[in-house]
């Protein structure tokens, strides 16, 4: 036997991202096969978000959790796709000029840009019914109907007033706000990244586990776990983001007014919090055998230490 460095660890960790990646935007290409009648555009606009790029950190999440409860890979996939559909038409919406109004996303020009705002939208609506009808209709027929609809049931919750929309709705209402008081901040942001975020993180693993035939007690550690890893998520971004503004400008009144954790808490609670989450977050998967774990356990490393 022979002692892994921690070098090792973490290079077979990214092979691995590699390859679930690759096995991801395989079946997402598949999922939305491009329409041979030309004018329906709507195809192509789905396929842009859901296939240019994306670190695929859903998908991925869906699937160990499925391998982690004993189930097949192949069995998360269609609600592994369907995550990551959902996740697409958020960032597509959210981009929207009567949103956050980005030209840009990871590196590319934003959906609307290239389509117009009248079929990104169609493309939303597309991708939502489409994430549903797919688990629905590819999901194993080995897997039993009732797990298929609490499968479905997380996923509907994760996407409406109690995950998303919530969340979206909730950083609106917060816009121009003033929060004094560091505490309603907190909780203010907490609520935000908690439904904006961790909810469709949660509905991942927890959809892995259901599919995969988890126990009701599996799944809630499942559930647990990616809502740390998703708080994580958003700390370790913040933080991230605060340094890099503050690097690019002197200038306080070029600062955001967003509301971040380094704002509310200052950098250094901010990272002592984001270790705190990530602690956390492997504390919930005691009860799993470590082997099994181990590219869970990667993940959470992995979202602390990423760069984008
Ligand atoms: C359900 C269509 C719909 C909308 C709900 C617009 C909206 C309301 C919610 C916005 C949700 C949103 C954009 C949250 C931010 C989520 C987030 C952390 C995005 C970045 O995720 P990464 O880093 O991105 O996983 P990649 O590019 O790797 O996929």
């Amino acid at each position: 036997s022979h002692t892994m460095t921690a070098e090792s660890y973490e290079s077979e960790f990214l092979s691995y991202m590699i390859r679930k990646s690759k096995l991801v935007n395989k079946a997402l290409d598949e999922a939305v096969p491009v329409c041979q009648t030309p004018v329906l555009k709507i195809r192509e606009a789905m396929r842009y978000t859901l296939l240019l790029g994306g670190k695929r950190i859903r998908p991925m999440l869906c699937l160990a959790a499925c391998n982690l409860v004993g189930g097949k890979e192949s069995t998360a996939m269609p609600a592994a796709c369907a995550i990551e559909m959902i996740h697409a038409s958020s960032l597509i919406q959210d981009d929207l000029p009567c949103m956050d109004d980005d030209s840009l996303r990871r590196g590319k020009p934003t959906n609307h840009k290239v389509f117009g705002e009248n079929i990104a939208i169609l493309a939303v609506d597309g991708l939502i019914a489409l994430a549903i009808k797919h688990i629905v209709e590819s999901t194993s027929l080995d897997v039993p109907p009732p797990r298929v609809l609490r499968a479905v049931l997380e996923i509907s919750k994760a996407v409406g007033t109690e995950g998303l929309v919530a969340g979206q709705a909730a950083d609106l209402a917060g816009e121009g706000m003033n929060f004094d008081n560091n505490e309603v901040g907190l909780e203010h942001l907490e609520f935000i990244h908690i439904h904006k975020t961790a909810a469709l993180l949660e509905a991942a693993a927890v959809m892995g586990g259901i599919v995969g035939g988890g126990s009701d007690e599996e799944i809630e550690s499942l559930r647990s776990y990616a809502r740390c890893v998703g708080l994580m998520f958003q700390v370790v971004d913040d933080v991230t983001k605060s340094s890099e503004e503050l690097g690019k400008t002197a200038r306080k009144d070029l600062i955001s007014e967003k509301l971040t954790y380094p704002k509310l808490m200052g950098v250094e609670k901010s990272g002592v919090y984001a270790d705190k989450l990530n602690r956390e977050a492997r504390e919930h998967l005691k009860t799993f055998d470590s082997d099994k774990a181990a590219p869970l356990l990667f993940l959470a490393d992995y979202v602390v230490n990423r760069q984008n």
